[in-house]
């Protein structure tokens, strides 16, 4: 009785687990925030490439190529929405230079292409689509040009920050940027020296709620690969001082892992193609990944504690292609199916310094166990260990793993049990756990 009691005494609201609800270490701003809520959203190259079947265009291409028969955002936004996606960030310009809408700084745009006779936008399109839709919109601008006559000149750098500032002030709020690490010769062989911090400055100047991608932010970082997979050690944390985009960015694995004493919150973002390539090429038709396939790609991203942006490229037509569309919705399905029931839902929450107990009031079936750390006090648990069993007096270890972060979805052995017991092996400070829930994930 007295045991019970005191067990009873220790069951406290499920965002309440620790009353140090103090910050510890670096913590995301609002912007970072939302943004790790997001958890999944598309990606979208389109472009002349589309057209070429390339997939570094050289600038010099006749705009005229760029000719989608039917192309229509509404289709794009729809899908995406479908598919349970935040938003779509669009390529307004990939390297090649050629800008999806009628920039007044560049002679390669669709006002020189015969689409529409040159009289289409495809940025303003997508934006009024995404805004029918609910769903948000970014924005990858290529810093690095091949066909802009000015590039590899200081003066490319204005012209840069001009671009930018037609995207961010032209279509209302966008919420990411996406700057790639890419940074080749332009049309006249020269490499160009690029001024991020009066990007920086300037992107944040024109919408201050902007999240920025780049290697290294600074906002949110690139994972060190575009397989879409984020290590299950994950730190929302890196150091980036002496660190540039591109060449000079620090190792794949740091990227990766995050640094564990990183000096700033730099959410990782996961990014890989729904295909083989980033553009569409009908040859590639057969590369398009399972729905299975990108659920396993979306455990080892969003379930690792990152976003996940997944490209599903426009064809020629300018339709998201019916094999993409389909593969979108079995993923789709596959994430509903997973976490439709989650078996804690009545349990009772039973909190210590250092563990939670689930007691549920019959055994169930279950073989995930999806936590979430409240980030916007900081990141703080480093492992935990996870058991249960049927009898209070006897727990048997099922699995361990190291952080959480905006979610961990931890999977293990198909269980049938009553008792669950998360022990914080290792934190930083006290851990605050915002949700815990369990679930049956067919595979
Ligand atoms: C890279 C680019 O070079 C690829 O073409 C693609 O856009 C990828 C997402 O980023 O840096």
């Amino acid at each position: 009785m007295k045991k019970l009691l005191f067990a009873l005494a220790l069951i406290i609201s499920a965002n309440n687990f620790s009353n140090a609800q103090e910050k510890y270490g670096p913590t995301p701003t609002k912007e970072q925030l939302a943004w790790h809520d997001k958890e999944f959203y598309l990606f979208m190259h389109f472009g002349p490439n589309t057209f070429t079947d390339l997939e570094w265009g050289h600038g010099s291409e006749n705009p005229n190529v760029f000719n989608p028969s039917a192309l229509d955002c509404n289709q794009w936004a729809r899908i995406a929405k479908a598919a349970g996606a935040k938003g779509i960030v669009i390529t307004a310009k990939h390297h090649d230079g050629f800008c999806l809408w009628p920039s007044k700084y560049s002679k390669h745009t669709v006002r020189e292409s015969s689409w529409k006779d040159g009289k289409g936008d495809v940025i303003k399109m997508l934006s009024e689509a995404c805004k029918k839709e609910g769903i948000e919109m970014g924005v990858y601008i290529s810093p690095w040009d091949r066909n802009h006559p000015q590039y590899g000149t200081p003066a490319y750098n204005d012209i840069y920050i001009n671009t930018m500032k037609e995207l961010l002030t032209g279509y209302g709020k966008f919420f990411e940027l996406w700057w790639d690490g890419a940074n080749g010769e332009g049309p006249n062989g020269k490499k160009q020296v690029y001024d991020f911090t009066r990007f920086k400055d300037s992107a944040l100047r024109y919408q201050p709620q902007i999240v920025i991608f780049s290697d290294i932010g600074p906002h949110i970082r690139w994972v060190g690969n575009e397989n879409g997979i984020i290590n299950s050690t994950n730190w929302n944390l890196l150091d980036t001082a002496g660190f540039k985009r591109g060449e000079g960015a620090p190792p794949n694995d740091t990227l990766n892992i995050g640094n564990y004493n990183g000096k700033h919150w730099i959410g990782a973002e996961a990014d890989v193609s729904i295909r083989k390539g980033w553009f569409y090429h009908k040859e590639e038709d057969n590369t398009v990944k399972s729905g299975k396939t990108l659920f396993d790609i979306y455990l080892k991203s969003v379930g690792h504690g990152g976003n996940l942006i997944l490209n599903v490229p426009p064809n020629r037509k300018g339709l998201i292609d019916p094999l993409d569309s389909a593969a979108l919705m079995s993923f789709k399905n596959i994430r509903e199916q997973a976490f439709k029931t989650n078996v804690f839902k009545n349990a009772k929450w039973l909190t210590t310094k250092n563990s939670i107990e689930i007691h549920m009031n019959q055994a169930r079936d279950f073989n995930a166990i999806v936590l979430k750390e409240k980030i916007s006090l900081g990141q703080r648990v480093v492992k935990f260990e996870i058991s249960g069993g049927n009898d209070l007096e006897h727990f048997e270890p099922i699995t361990s793993g190291t952080t959480i972060g905006h979610k961990r979805i931890i999977q293990f052995p198909r269980q049938h049990i009553k008792y669950i017991r998360v022990k914080f092996t290792q934190y930083k400070a006290k851990p605050i756990i915002s949700d815990i829930s369990g679930y049956l994930i067919s595979n």
